[in-house]
């Protein structure tokens, strides 16, 4: 039994490359954080996580690291309260805490799918399909990272996208490299008429084909209601157009088109009332701050308990995180809606080795190797950890970048 329990969690920051995509708060860095964990147990068994990046978060999984040693991998639920109550005087937030919690509850179950020799997605009451359907993430973009203090210009293969032509055009190399059949823009970023102008350009050039927008709250009740009306018929849902779980079911009266929420409907005290006010009919997942793979498999049963469909966030990040949902996504039998993943846009720079994990058709195939199935690069981790270590950056901050570019951009929500 003592070879089940943690020896040690190894917690990495690392720094990857990302285009300079465009969002309701500014645009993308050269660089996206993430942490990389390693959980060691007394039989030398290493299981891996992923989670964002940052200081502030990098801190929590310090005290994580401390909290779980000795601990038995099995005992998932030990382990996440010993996280719990350590970070819980300074960290009040059950939605701040599950983004820690849930990064470890990940590595212990890659850990415990390689001490049976079983994948994740057995251990979360086994697959329902055997490839996961993923939706391509199209962002307003630059053509590169301008020069900047000494810096050369950081150009890349996806071209500008600033009007609905440049986005069509990334949604055909989107489809053409990974096959995707379901299309997302993130939106916020131009006066919505425009953005409703890349919505129908899209529908035109991919019929027939599921459609989502998602402006990050940059818009008002009544702004948010003209687009859902104008987009009737085009989009499959609106992803908050507006803030707050009042803001949402306001738009819901008024919306002929589902709501979708990866802002409003965060932790689980956010339930009750977005379901009382008919706020979302669509929630998107995240094990990533939603508790883990099992917490998340249970949010998905409470979403049919009350009629909700079922989509998932994502955010940058890399192979590990993209195993953990692929493992998830497969086990859940109500999912509704193709996941989101950012992975197209920072893959080349992946801690994997590559050959598990791949998007062809629109799909990820569940890895079947025991745990995640996937296998960590050292040499890439230490790579990106100089990386990191070299940046100096320690947070994200797209306001900021947008503004050494366009000093009178201002952070407005909702802009219009
Ligand atoms: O990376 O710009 C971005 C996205 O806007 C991200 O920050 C969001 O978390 O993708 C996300 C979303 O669906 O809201
Ligand atoms: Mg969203």
């Amino acid at each position: 039994m003592s070879s089940t329990r943690i020896r040690e969690l190894i917690v990495t920051p690392i720094a990857f490359g990302d285009p300079p995509l465009l969002n309701s708060n500014g645009v993308h860095e050269p660089l996206a954080l993430r942490v990389i964990l390693q959980l060691v147990l007394e039989d030398g068994t290493v299981g891996l996580g992923e989670s964002t990046g940052g200081a502030v978060r990098l801190e929590r999984l310090h005290a994580a690291a401390k909290a779980v040693v000795g601990m038995d991998v099995f005992d998932t639920t030990a382990v996440t309260a010993a996280i719990d109550a350590a970070l819980l005087p300074t960290v009040p937030s059950s939605h701040e805490r599950g983004w820690t919690t849930s990064a470890v509850e990940v590595a212990c179950l890659d850990a415990q799918g390689k001490l049976l020799g079983r994948p994740v997605s057995d251990l979360l009451g086994g697959r329902v399909r055997d490839a996961v359907p993923f939706a391509a993430y199209l962002f307003y973009k630059w053509a590169e990272h301008p020069a900047l203090d000494g810096r050369a210009a950081i150009g890349d293969d996806w071209g500008e996208a600033l009007d609905p032509a440049g986005i069509v055009e990334q949604a055909r190399l989107m489809h053409e490299r990974y096959g995707f059949r379901s299309f997302k823009l993130k939106g916020g970023v131009f006066p919505p008429d425009e953005e409703i102008a890349a919505m129908r350009a899209l529908a035109e050039a991919f019929p027939g084909q599921p459609l989502r927008l998602d402006p990050n709250v940059a818009w008002t009740v009544e702004t948010s209601t003209y687009v859902a009306r104008e987009l009737d018929g085009v989009l499959e849902y609106l992803e908050d157009p507006t803030r707050s779980i009042e803001g949402m079911a306001e738009v819901a009266k008024g919306s002929p088109v589902p709501l979708a929420t990866n802002m409003c409907v965060v932790a689980w005290e956010h339930l009750k009332p977005a379901v009382e006010q008919n706020a979302v009919q669509v929630l998107l997942t995240d094990h990533h701050y939603w508790g883990g793979l099992r917490r998340t498999r249970e949010l998905a049963a409470v979403c049919e308990a009350f009629g909700l469909a079922l989509s998932m966030h994502s955010n940058s990040h890399l192979g590990i995180s993209l195993a953990a949902m692929t493992h998830v996504a497969a086990a859940i039998p109500n999912l509704d809606h193709s996941c989101d993943t950012h992975y197209p846009w920072n893959s080349a720079d992946d801690v994997i080795v590559p050959g598990v994990l791949e998007l062809r058709d629109g799909e990820v195939r569940v890895p079947t190797g025991p745990g995640l199935g996937v296998e960590l690069d050292h040499d890439r981790l230490e790579r990106l950890h100089r990386r990191y270590v070299d940046s100096g950056m320690r947070g994200r901050d797209d306001t900021g970048y947008m503004r050494r570019f366009q000093p009178e951009y201002e952070l407005k929500l909702p802009r219009w």
